[in-house]
Parts: structure tokens; C-alpha cells; sequence
């Protein structure tokens, strides 16, 4: 008896989701190198972060394929893409990578309504909004280097912001108050 209760189209996608999801905590994993490396560690603990919500992005899809009854594939991922130039650019391509990750979502969204998979739909919601506060948490990073001086800012004004961002509330816990009880 068949109890996969996603089509073989829906399976695919949503596989495809979890790697992208792995993908984009792997991009913000390196971007967080690049800005320890660069000095920035504030910057830095705030992307090591949000590499980790990406990851938990990735197992809620894996989670909920297989309470479908469907098959979880985990494939290669690729090589995140070259470090940013600049914490404008670096900021710049957050954004990008957030608005492309959007338009993935509503695929899905859209493709779970054409189907009626109204469980996968409901599912999916959960994504809708996060994306919303990651498109406005990428908005208020693009805002915070434009007022820090954009492409020309200077170094004080780096310096403050980067301080700003290491204590910044995200949904995964600062660096800092890792422990080995809760990793
Ligand atoms: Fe950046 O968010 Fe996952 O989905």
C-alpha cells in the first residue's frame, strides 16, 4: 500500500526546498567567515545565526515530508557563492538571496493550491510569513548601512554598527550563551 500522501511532483519540490534551505545556511555560514575575517564580529555572530535558523528551515521540511509518508532525498549542495566586497555588499546580497528564496516559496505555495494539497498549503504559510520578516529584517540591514555612510561608510560608523548586530534578537540564540547543554 502506497501511504505517500504527496504527489510525486510536490515530493520533489519540497526535496528541492530542504537543499535549498541547507544552501542558504551554508551562504550565511561563509558570509559569517568573511565578516569574522574581515574584523566584524558582531556581523559575524549575527549571520552564524541566522545560518542556524536556514538549517532549522531545512528540517522542517524534512520533518514534514516524512510525516507525509514521503521520501526525504538530501542531496549535494553547492558552493556558497563568493564573499561579499564590502558589509554593503554583503548586506546587498542578504537581501537578494532573501527575495529569491520568497519567490521559491510562493512556487510552492501556488503549486500546493493548483493540486489542492491543502495540508502541504497550511504547511507552507508558516513559510510565507517567515519570509515577510526576513525581507523586512533585510530591508532594516540595507537601512542601517545606508545611514551608516552606504559604500562610503566610514570606520567609526562600521565599527558601531557591527556592535548593534552582535546583540541583535534573532530566532537562534547569540553565540555566546552556547553552552554544551543547549548547542
Ligand atoms: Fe531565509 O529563510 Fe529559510 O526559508
Amino acid at each position: 500500500m502506497n501511504a505517500n500522501r504527496l504527489s510525486a511532483p510536490m515530493q520533489a519540490a519540497l526535496n528541492a526546498q530542504m537543499n535549498k534551505e541547507n544552501h542558504q545556511a551554508q551562504i550565511y555560514l561563509s558570509y559569517g567567515c568573511w565578516a569574522d575575517g574581515e574584523g566584524f564580529e558582531g556581523i559575524s555572530n549575527f549571520l552564524f545565526r541566522h545560518s542556524k535558523e536556514e538549517r532549522d528551515h531545512m528540517m522542517k521540511f524534512l520533518e514534514y515530508i516524512l510525516k507525509r509518508g514521503g521520501k526525504v532525498t538530501v542531496s549535494a549542495i553547492p558552493e556558497p557563492s563568493a564573499d561579499p566586497t564590502s558589509v554593503n555588499d554583503c548586506f546587498e546580497k542578504v537581501f537578494k538571496q532573501e527575495v529569491s528564496n520568497t519567490e521559491l516559496i510562493y512556487k510552492l505555495v501556488k503549486m500546493s493550491f493548483d493540486e489542492g494539497d491543502w495540508a502541504t498549503w497550511n504547511f507552507m504559510q508558516w513559510f510565507v510569513r517567515e519570509q515577510t520578516e526576513e525581507e523586512t529584517l533585510a530591508i532594516e540591514l540595507l537601512d542601517m548601512i545606508k545611514v551608516a555612510g552606504g559604500k562610503e561608510a566610514s570606520h567609526s560608523a562600521l565599527f558601531s554598527l557591527d556592535r548593534q548586530m552582535g546583540v541583535r534578537a534573532d530566532d537562534a540564540g547569540l553565540a555566546q550563551d552556547v553552552t554544551t547543554d543547549h548547542p
